[in-house]
């Protein structure tokens, strides 16, 4: 059996073992992205998530065409809301409460418009969708049984924000046994700054907690 193919990455090269790999695409919701929605709504910069759509466009394409697994995360809870903590639900200021109308139909509600995946990231039919409740994707969701069920030990890390769930969630993979790899130019933040240093976060330290490499050396490594 040949090596596994490798990506060159920070702190130094990630393997991709074959069929043990799945691409995670982390909250690529339109309340995150589009203009006049929830992420705009709290005063953040949109623009700045919106470029990570065509190069994580071009991963999953690059992905799919390799025979990963592609796991798809939406954060939101249940129209009663019974699966957001007291604590997360009294946070933002009024008018831009989880639960309330906005723009795209109730914020972060699963079933709304603005709780689903932007267009261009739509996932293909029998790619799993994972809805959670908070930021990290392993938490109060089946995400753990599915990976396990797959036989898969390697992710590579995409979505947004970099500096909550993307890095909530390598945090958790890392201390389940995960090996992560951070897709510096498919991940993004709200805050320029925010992401910088949350990626070095991820690889400094000999890789404390994960690897990080640009999508252009992943799709090189996956064609
Ligand atoms: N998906 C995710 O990161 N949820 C957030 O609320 N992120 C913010 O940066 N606000």
């Amino acid at each position: 059996e040949s090596p596994p193919r490798t990506v060159p990455a920070e702190p130094g090269p990630f393997p991709l073992p074959e069929g043990r790999v799945a691409l995670l695409v982390i909250d690529m919701q339109r309340d995150f992205l589009l203009p006049g929605g929830f992420g705009e709504s709290l005063g953040n910069d949109v623009t700045q998530l919106q470029r990570v759509v065509p190069p994580l466009t071009e991963l999953l394409a690059g992905a799919r065409a390799a025979g990963l697994l592609v796991v798809h995360t939406r954060e939101g809870h249940l129209p009663d809301l019974s699966d957001c903590p007291p604590a997360k639900l009294r946070r933002g200021a009024p008018s831009t409460r989880i639960g309330d109308p906005g723009p795209y139909g109730r914020i972060l509600v699963r079933g709304e418009f603005g709780h689903d995946i932007v267009d261009e990231l739509a996932p293909l039919p029998g790619e799993p969708v994972i809805d959670k409740p908070g930021k990290g994707a392993f938490y109060a969701t089946g995400l753990g049984d599915l990976l396990r069920a797959a036989g898969v030990t390697h992710l590579l890390v995409t979505g947004v924000t970099t500096e909550v769930c993307v890095h909530t969630t390598v945090r958790e993979a890392n201390d389940r046994g995960y090996d992560c790899l951070v897709v510096a130019d498919c991940v993004g933040s709200y805050f320029p700054e925010f992401h910088r240093v949350g990626l070095q976060m991820v690889s400094a330290q000999g890789g404390i907690f994960g690897w990080v490499a640009d999508s252009a050396a992943v799709r090189a490594a996956l064609s």
